[in-house]
């Protein structure tokens, strides 16, 4: 599902899901469009079969950073970068990818060089074609709901960034919401799970935006692929490390 009003993108979800929940699941996602603080213009609605056999994933171990400035929470996702393989130049680069006007996907950023390696300036790559079991959502969801997570926009980053930290050319992801009243964002990654890290941008900012790190001569096209096009379903949920604290 896609809403938009004026040309400017208001809010996007997605799912996969069996042939019986599909017409539940196509009119949650309206009703959800239709809540928005902002009345879309349009609201598209695509749904397409599934053609390969899915990709099953697990969800990456969740931990929180409880910064308390954003120059801490910047250091933090520095230092978490960092310890993924990524460049101080690559990191420049990803904040300055989350200045608005905020793009609808990600930046393909050379994790060494950070040099922009997809084309589509203003869209960005879209991570898409991925869901969850019931199963694993029930599981995910008590988890976090343990620990006192209980947004649902954490819940679906952390869902968009498995698919995206199983795609082996991806080093890490670096997440900052463009709602302004959202100010936790993530640094995901194979080596130190999602990384959730609070007060990443100041209050009521409209900054936002993604970055995915590809390893040095990654190929491009692939990725783009596997991002946009592979189904992948996460299977299982992760591990809850609680609070930690990088510096
Ligand atoms: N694929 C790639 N990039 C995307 C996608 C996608 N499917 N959807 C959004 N983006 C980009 C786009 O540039 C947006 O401006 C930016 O990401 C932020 O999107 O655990 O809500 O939907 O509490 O605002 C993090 C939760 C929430 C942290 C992230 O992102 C936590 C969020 P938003
Ligand atoms: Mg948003």
């Amino acid at each position: 599902m896609r809403a938009e009003k004026d040309g400017l993108h208001l809010s996007g979800a997605e799912g996969i899901f069996g042939a019986k929940d599909v017409q539940g699941a196509a009119s949650a996602m309206v009703e959800r469009a239709m809540r928005l603080k902002t009345r879309p213009g349009g609201i598209y609605l695509s749904i397409e079969p599934i053609p390969l056999k899915p990709k099953m994933i697990s969800a990456l171990p969740v931990s929180t950073v409880k910064s308390a400035s954003v120059a801490d929470a910047r250091s933090a996702a520095e230092v978490f970068l960092k310890d993924a393989g990524i460049s101080s130049r690559a990191i420049r680069a990803a904040l300055a990818a989350i200045r608005p006007p905020a793009m609808r996907g990600a930046a393909l950023l050379c994790a060494e060089t950070g040099r922009r390696l997809d084309t589509s300036k203003k869209r960005g790559v879209r991570a898409s074609v991925f869901g969850i079991t019931p199963g694993a959502q029930k599981t995910l969801q008590k988890k976090l709901a343990g620990c006192g997570i209980t947004h649902r926009r954490a819940f679906e980053a952390m869902l968009l960034a498995a698919k995206v930290a199983s795609c082996p050319f991806i080093l890490a992801e670096f997440c900052v919401s463009d709602d302004p009243e959202y100010a936790t964002g993530y640094v995901s990654s194979r080596k130190n799970g999602y990384v959730r890290i609070e007060n990443l941008k100041p209050k009521k900012s409209p900054e936002g935006g993604r970055a995915f790190f590809l390893e040095k001569d990654a190929p491009v096209e692939a990725v783009i692929d596997y991002l946009e096009r592979e189904p992948v379903i996460i299977s299982r949920a992760g591990r809850m490390r609680g609070e930690i604290c990088p510096l």
